[in-house]
């Protein structure tokens, strides 16, 4: 059985310098996912260091961290039926080379350093960075007339 849950997304300086912040909101919305949380985040080094832990002993880490910290990113939390899961199959692949035609990374970008989002990979960190990202009162639950055509059988 699907499960409602919810997911991080931020979009990275090269999507808001390229003017993608819309086109890639849109695609989340066509999809049928609920905005819950929506903002502009200052990412700092200690955010960073934390959030791209498992890239620490890379070569890319330090220019990784410098690229996120080049303007603010957007931040948004995304509810839906497996919503995590969902969205990491919007996004795609890691490389954009690799990344199947259709997702967000494939058809709009080229680079794996410049490769426009992030998504939370599992459940798990899902939680970990929706508390990393947003404070509880950042967090909207609302209803919305579409949901039972959405999330329920109409
Ligand atoms: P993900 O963003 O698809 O979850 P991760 O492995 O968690 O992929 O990597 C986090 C970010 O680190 C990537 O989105 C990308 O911006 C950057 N990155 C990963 N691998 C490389 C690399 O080989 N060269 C440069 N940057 C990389
Ligand atoms: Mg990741």
């Amino acid at each position: 059985m699907p499960d409602i849950q919810r997911t991080v997304v931020l979009l990275k300086p090269d999507a808001l310098q390229r003017d993608l912040l819309g086109e890639i909101i849109r695609r989340f919305e066509f999809k049928g996912l609920k905005i819950v949380g929506l903002k502009f985040i200052r990412l700092t080094d200690e955010l960073l260091n934390e959030h791209y832990a498992h890239h620490m002993d890379k070569p890319f880490f330090a220019g990784l961290k410098k690229f996120m910290m080049q303007t603010p990113v957007v931040g948004l939390a995304l509810e839906g039926l497996d919503a995590v899961g969902e969205v990491r199959k919007i996004v795609g692949s890691t490389n954009p080379l690799q990344a199947d035609a259709g997702t967000i990374r494939a058809d709009l970008s080229m680079n794996v350093s410049s490769n426009l989002i992030h998504a939370s990979d599992t459940f798990e960190s899902a939680v970990v960075e929706l508390k990393r990202f947003f404070s509880d009162e950042e967090i909207f639950s609302y209803e919305k007339i579409t949901d039972r055509y959405i999330f329920g059988d109409g």
